[in-house]
């Protein structure tokens, strides 16, 4: 049997077209199901939509903001032609940790997370995004219980690899393995990837790919 080379596949994966199609502010409305879906979560600010961007090779796919928690909705972005040459979805999603918002806006994206994180059979994983200069976080860890609870695939990425020293790199990889060590359900594999340099970009397409690959789409 011939090796698939999946960094080939997954740099093919995301040279396509790549359309923002569906916002979604509750789980009563969101896109009709379709290709296999993977998510980003994190923080606000940690780099969502940035990452987005620097993955399908585009400057403002996604909205990038200095203003923490700009991303209120579920926001959809489909690889292909059309609909029916589809073959992933993007889903960028709301950023939490961020109190300012007040309470009720957090409760409503408490709530469409939960329940898309719950509901969505469409959805292959889930990538949990943390700041490389923070490390793991209370707020990040709640993500990581509800995703525990949830029983979605997830995979942990860590941000802005640009912003840090080769020592404080691996003090936060060590300190990110440990805190994964007790969670059983999470991949072990971490990505570490600066949207400014492209550090991470082409393993993370790799990832995908074989993601792609092991779930047969
Ligand atoms: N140095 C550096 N800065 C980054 C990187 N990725 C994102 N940023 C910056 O971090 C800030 C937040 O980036 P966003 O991509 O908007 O973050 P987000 O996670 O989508 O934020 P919300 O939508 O509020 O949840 C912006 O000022 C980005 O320019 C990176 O890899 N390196
Ligand atoms: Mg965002």
């Amino acid at each position: 049997m011939t090796e698939i080379d999946f960094l080939e596949e997954g740099r093919l994966l995301f040279a396509g077209p790549c359309d923002f199609f569906f916002a979604s502010a509750s789980s009563k409305d969101l896109p009709y199901p379709g290709a296999p879906e993977i998510a980003f979560a994190g923080r606000s600010n940690v780099g969502k939509s940035s990452l987005l961007n620097a993955l399908t090779n585009r400057k403002s796919l996604a909205r990038v903001s200095n203003t923490p928690g700009r991303t209120q909705q579920l926001n959809f972005f489909a690889l292909g032609k059309n609909t029916s040459d589809e073959r992933l979805r993007l889903v960028d999603m709301p950023g939490y940790g961020y109190a300012a918002v007040g309470k009720e806006k957090i409760a409503n994206w408490s709530k469409l997370m939960r329940d898309y994180l719950r509901g969505r059979a469409e959805l292959a994983r889930v990538y949990v995004l943390i700041d490389g200069r923070r490390g793991v976080k209370p707020a990040d860890e709640e993500m990581l219980d509800l995703l525990d609870q949830s029983a979605v695939s997830y995979q942990v990425i860590l941000t802005k690899h640009d912003e840090l020293t080769a020592a404080e790199r691996n003090r936060v990889v060590e300190a990110t393995i440990t805190a994964l060590a007790k969670r059983p359900a999470a991949y072990p594999e971490i990505i570490f990837t600066s949207s400014q340099s492209g550090e991470g970009i082409a393993a993370l397409r790799e990832s995908v790919a074989r993601l792609l690959h092991e779930i047969g789409a």
